[in-house]
């Protein structure tokens, strides 16, 4: 397989305000992009990697991918909007980069909370993480996207790539500029927007996640599982689920979308 490299000079023009570094190899673009936040950088920096070394999932997990196989960057971003609302940066960007991918001709959706799915397998995920720094609060929003794995390649079985799913590989430097100019407008949108756009928001993440209607099982943060049928997302983001006990509103956990068979 080629694999050709990101195109640096064609994503030296990208949005207004974003500027984007590319790093043939680093631990975790977010680790670096957290860094760079630290040290000043201004919202829209954009740090990408063709390859991970140390990857991060959430809650500790990790995140494979071979070189140039994917899409593996992070944006730093300085939210303007209350505290309160921040937990719906991973949702949003969730949301973006499954519509992204729709308009580009995949069947893409968006498991709760923000995990990207083809058919029933993950073909990104995202890690938001908040953090100080010297000029306030920052949050770094990472995205990895599986482009050119081969199915012996995938590290899990529930995984899958742009290739597997369409017998193509499309072009890596193409992709990013779509999912950053898509994130960036969506974000500015967002934050400009107040509470409308925020409604908004709630009302089309709820209709386009593929998790609402599904029978669930959602692992918590205490352990417990949770299972029932999934009849939507609230204002704050949270899963709700409707089980033997009533309706739950879920902040945080694994979902497992169940298949009548799993029972
Ligand atoms: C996520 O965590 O899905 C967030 C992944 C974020 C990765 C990006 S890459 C750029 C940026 N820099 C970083 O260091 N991270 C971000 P979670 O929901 O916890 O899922 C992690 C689980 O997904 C792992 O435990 C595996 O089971 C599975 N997994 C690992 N690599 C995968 C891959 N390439 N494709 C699909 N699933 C994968």
């Amino acid at each position: 397989m080629r694999r050709p490299s990101l195109d640096a000079a064609r994503l030296a023009a990208l949005a207004p305000g974003v500027v984007i570094e590319v790093l043939r190899e680093t631990t975790s673009t977010n680790a670096v992009a957290a860094e760079r936040a630290r040290a000043g950088a201004p919202e829209g920096s954009v740090v990408a990697a063709e390859h991970q070394t140390a990857g991060r999932g959430r809650l500790d997990r990790s995140w494979a991918t071979p070189p140039r196989s994917a899409l593996l960057f992070s944006v730093v971003l300085r939210p303007t909007v209350p505290a309160a609302v921040w937990p719906w940066l991973p949702l949003l960007t969730g949301y973006v980069v499954a519509r992204a991918l729709r308009g580009a001709g995949y069947d893409a959706g968006t498991k709760w909370p923000n995990d990207v799915l083809i058919g029933d397998e993950k073909i990104a995920g995202i890690l938001v993480e908040r953090l100080q720094t010297p000029s306030g609060p920052a949050a770094v929003v990472g995205i990895g996207l599986n482009v050119s794995l081969t199915p012996e390649e995938l590290p899990v079985p529930t995984a899958t790539s742009l290739l597997i799913a369409s017998g193509a590989e499309p072009d890596r430097t193409d992709l990013l500029v779509l999912l950053v100019e898509a994130l960036v407008e969506a974000y500015d949108a967002w934050q400009a927007g107040g509470e409308s756009a925020r409604d908004r928001l709630a009302a089309s993440y709820a209709a386009a996640c593929v998790t609402v209607g599904r029978d669930v099982r959602v692992d918590l943060p205490s352990g417990d599982p949770l299972t029932g049928r999934a009849t939507g997302v609230d204002r704050d983001g949270r899963l709700v689920v409707r089980g033997p006990a009533g309706e739950t509103a879920v902040g945080a956990g694994d979902v497992v979308h169940v298949r009548p068979t799993d029972r």
